[in-house]
């Protein structure tokens, strides 16, 4: 068998064409093909940004290599990269079936996204461990890593490099989002909304900003409750208030894609030009190698194999 130790790199997924976005949609609503009209207003959506490309999967791509050569470069042969996606190929249980074509016995999982929620990260942990136990692999998660100082300090430098272009003579308020969930999740102590709110505060102390507030993104297309205000709810709150100057910081998020490319960067920018409001957001992480760190520094303490 294979000594080595398997690294399951998982993220959201994102379709491989415009072809593909039924498929896709199909997926995240558990198997239940989307009308037309709903399949019609995400297709358009793509195409308002990418016009037929799709940045995520690129960009975890290069996260999985990020992340693959900091382990070589701090324990050369002993981690091999897999990735697995939540709702495109491959998806997470092909990962951790190329890991046991492969002869991997141990493995450790980690998502590219910091926060922990049962809804999130919690199914990604559930569907691998599942696969894994049929393959006979035994495997540990890395469940969140909002507070690692490396991806506080990332966050830091991008929020201090936005701030530079307004005018600092005016205040700017500074907006941490993340992707609304379901209301139902207070029901459940989940601590995504917890830790959300201590990296907004991490952030913000570390880049001195104190005229801050958290708002949520996103919120998905159903009938039940999702967690708010949303950021165009926000945006509207705070230009009552006299603000001229915004900066989104979704730090919920970890590269660039739809929910930041299309959410922020065209829906809430119209909302914002429409108050005469100058909105801009910091960078996202992708494979900033502060992140990268993380990811390595994560799951090398989630090594229980390491003597
Ligand atoms: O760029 C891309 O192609 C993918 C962008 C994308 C990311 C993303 C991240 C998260 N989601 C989370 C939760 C939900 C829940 C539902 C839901 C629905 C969608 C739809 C699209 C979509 N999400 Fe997503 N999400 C992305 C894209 N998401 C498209 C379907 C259309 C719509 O409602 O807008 C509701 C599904 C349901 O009924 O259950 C819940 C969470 C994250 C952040 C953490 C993570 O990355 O896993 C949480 C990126």
């Amino acid at each position: 068998s294979n000594q080595a130790i398997g690294v399951l790199v998982m993220s959201y997924g994102t379709p491989e064409s415009m072809d593909g976005i039924e498929e896709y949609y199909t997926h995240i609503r558990r198997g239940n093909a989307p009308t037309p009209e709903l399949l019609a207003e995400l297709s358009g959506r793509y195409e308002a940004v990418v016009g037929g490309v799709f940045p995520l999967r690129e960009n975890t791509n290069r996260q999985v290599a990020g992340l693959q050569a900091e382990l070589d470069r701090m324990h050369p042969g002993r981690y091999v990269c897999y990735q697995g996606l939540k709702h495109a190929r491959p998806y997470i249980e092909d990962g951790v079936a190329g890991m046991a074509e492969d002869g991997i016995r141990r493995a450790i999982g980690i998502v590219l996204a910091p926060h922990y929620s049962t809804m999130s990260v919690g199914s990604y942990v559930k569907r691998a461990k599942e696969r894994a136990d049929e393959l006979g692999i035994e495997m540990t998660f890395v469940e969140s890593y909002h507070l690692h100082p490396k991806l506080i300090e990332a966050l830091v430098d991008r929020v201090k490099a936005a701030l530079e272009p307004f005018n600092a003579d005016e205040p700017v308020k500074v907006l941490f989002s993340a992707h609304s969930l379901p209301v139902k999740i207070r029901e459940m102590n989940d601590p995504y909304e917890q830790q959300l709110m201590e990296t907004s505060a991490a952030v913000a102390e570390g880049a001195g900003v104190k005229d801050w507030q958290f708002t949520w993104q996103s919120a998905g297309r159903t009938r039940e409750p999702w967690l708010g205000p949303d950021i165009l709810e926000t945006l509207k709150e705070v230009s009552s208030e006299g603000y001229k100057q915004v900066l989104a910081a979704p730090v919920g998020f970890v590269s660039d894609h739809l929910e930041v490319l299309y959410d922020l960067d065209i829906e809430a920018q119209a909302a914002a030009r429409s108050m005469d409001m100058k909105l801009a957001r910091i960078q996202m992480l992708n494979t900033d190698p502060l992140y990268m760190a993380t990811l390595a520094d994560s799951v090398l303490a989630r090594d229980a194999w390491n003597s």
